[in-house]
């Protein structure tokens, strides 16, 4: 059975770190999930795992390069062939800018029943609310002067994005999803330093969005979960070796849904598959 699943996320999102460290945890048989047969092309992925075993961050990957990353898992008894693409998220970002999506991602959306959507909410951009402040002249100077004014918030790029991506798949928006199943995965948990759930954190940092969701998505088909495929920041010389010595596999975990943190990564796409 050939499965596919639209990995979906902006740069830095941590979308190669994570399917570096899937593969990783695959071939060490550190996971529920198997691999039933070995994979033919690990071209998508050779750079990152190599910078990873060396204690490096992998480079961003181009925004030209798309490929498929094929991986053939076993799930107890069902043998699945994953189609994961890896591409440089600054597609991701022009998708929005021009909205138009290219021919790779429009078979992309039609054959994934299963989006997996990357936010690193360290990364994410606030705009002033003005309920949370006095707001003063001096504020609306700021405004008019900021070259960054016109641009989107976070918030509102992440609904653009899935509006575009529901009206390619030609989702009815007067029906929930009902069709594809949407997980959404908080990515670089270690930076955020919370013992909450995920789905309380998105709460909190993306209510906007969260509330999109929620209208558009049956609830069985909404699933937010926490991820640090890396487990914690390669930039000092301790944290490298740990690395270089134990092997990036022995690292990385995912918080599910009830809060629970998890060293196999792979469940991400056992809860991610319909
Ligand atoms: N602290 C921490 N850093 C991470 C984690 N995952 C990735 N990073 C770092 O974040 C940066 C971006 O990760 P990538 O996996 O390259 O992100 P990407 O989504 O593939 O980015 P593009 O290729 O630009 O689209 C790299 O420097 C990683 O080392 C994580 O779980 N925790
Ligand atoms: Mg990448």
């Amino acid at each position: 059975m050939s499965t596919s699943i639209l990995l979906i996320g902006k740069p830095h999102s941590s979308k190669t770190v994570f399917l570096s460290q899937f593969y990783s945890r695959l071939l060490k048989k550190k996971s529920r999930l198997r691999l039933y047969k070995s994979v033919d092309d690990l071209s998508p992925i050779t750079g990152a795992r190599e910078a990873l075993a060396s204690g490096e961050e992998p480079q961003t990957t181009p925004a030209e390069k798309s490929v498929k990353f094929y991986l053939p898992i076993q799930i107890g008894g069902q043998q699945v062939d994953l189609k994961c693409p890896e591409y440089g998220g600054e597609q991701v970002v022009n998708i929005v800018e021009s909205r138009e999506l290219n021919k790779e991602w429009k078979s992309s959306i039609k054959d994934s029943d299963s989006w997996v959507l990357f936010i690193r909410l360290n990364n994410i951009n606030k705009f002033l609310d003005i309920s949370d402040i006095t707001y003063t002249d001096q504020h609306k100077k700021n405004v008019e002067n900021s070259i960054e004014s016109d641009k989107l918030s976070d918030q509102c790029f992440f609904i653009e994005l899935l509006q575009i991506l529901l009206h390619q798949k030609g989702h009815d928006y007067h029906l929930k999803n009902s069709k594809s199943k949407l997980t959404v995965v908080l990515t670089c948990w270690d930076e955020m330093s919370t013992d909450e759930k995920p789905y309380d954190v998105l709460k909190n940092k993306l209510p906007l969005l969260l509330n999109f969701m929620e209208s558009n998505w049956n609830s069985d088909l909404l699933n937010i979960l926490g991820l640090s495929a890396q487990g914690f920041a390669l930039n000092t010389i301790e944290n490298k070796e740990k690395y270089q010595i134990d092997g990036p596999e022995e690292f990385g975990y995912l918080v599910l849904a009830n809060g629970e943190k998890v060293d196999d990564l792979t469940q991400l796409i056992e809860e991610a598959l319909l």
